[in-house]
């Protein structure tokens, strides 16, 4: 740890009222260059806190930047880890109010509910699979708080992975009943398809980021609990999104994701 305490209290304020009020700022490491991994994900943890203390729930956890698409879109080469709180959900076909974001995009994300618990080191694709519940589809609309979507991957994973509204739909599904890898995705924006990519885009297996998620906590000393809605990261580039906008994702065997930006 390069930060104290007090460092991280107060960028975890800052990054939270950023979120809340739809304002951007400054890459965080630009003023905290000694800033460490530790540091970035205490600073998560600080925002989650100061959430769960005001009431709100915490109801999934989220891997991002685990599909090359991505990692390729922000120039980065290694995936992180967040969370999403109650009051970021939204329903299947319903509005997303841009003026509460500063510059959303959307991901298509194959998601899962564990029925069991994970716990890392050593969580791998196969105890994945037996702890998974079901799979259901879903989109993330993600709004990091950075200036123009700039950031390194520290600041990200302070800034809560830019988590910010998410959309589950479609129906669920036994994971006996599809093949994650070959599971096809096609994202529409306006009755115009704009990207697709199937399930193994996400680390060769959706399943891996969630092993990987598991490896990760494990290593700070924490667990995913039975019964976690897991979101395994963006199958497919981000597209930017503006009021407007519809957008309709169709996942094979899962349904479809849809809502409207006004
Ligand atoms: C970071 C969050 C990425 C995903 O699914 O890849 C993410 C970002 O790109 O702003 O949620
Ligand atoms: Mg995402």
């Amino acid at each position: 740890m390069a930060l104290d305490r007090k460092d991280i209290e107060a960028l975890a304020a800052h990054l939270e009222s950023a979120e809340l009020e739809a304002r951007d700022v400054t890459k965080i490491t630009d003023d905290y260059p000694q800033m460490d991994w530790a540091d970035a994900y205490d600073i998560q943890d600080e925002i989650r806190r100061r959430k769960e203390a005001r009431g709100h729930k915490t109801v999934g956890l989220k891997a991002g930047l685990t599909s090359f698409a991505k990692m390729k879109q922000m120039g980065v080469d290694v995936p992180c880890f967040g969370f999403v709180s109650d009051y970021m959900a939204r329903p299947d076909g319903g509005e997303i109010q841009t003026s509460e974001l500063i510059h959303p995009k959307v991901e298509a994300e194959i998601c899962i509910v564990t029925k069991a618990p994970l716990k890392g080191p050593g969580c791998h694709v196969g105890a994945v699979m037996a702890a998974i519940d079901f799979v259901l589809p879903a989109v993330e609309i993600i709004d990091s708080r950075y200036r123009d979507f700039k950031f390194d991957l520290k600041s990200v994973i302070a800034d809560n992975t830019s988590a910010s509204r998410f959309v589950i739909g479609g129906r669920s599904r036994r994971v006996e009943e599809l093949d994650l890898r070959t599971l096809g995705v096609v994202l529409e924006k306006n009755g115009q398809i704009v990207a697709m990519a199937a399930g193994a885009a996400v680390l060769g297996h959706p399943a891996a980021a969630v092993a990987m998620m598991a490896n990760h906590l494990g290593a700070r000393g924490q667990e995913i609990p039975a019964g976690t809605f897991i979101m395994t990261g963006g199958v497919t580039e981000a597209i930017a999104v503006a009021a407007g906008d519809n957008v309709n994702v169709r996942f094979q065997d899962l349904g479809s994701v849809s809502m409207k930006f006004v």
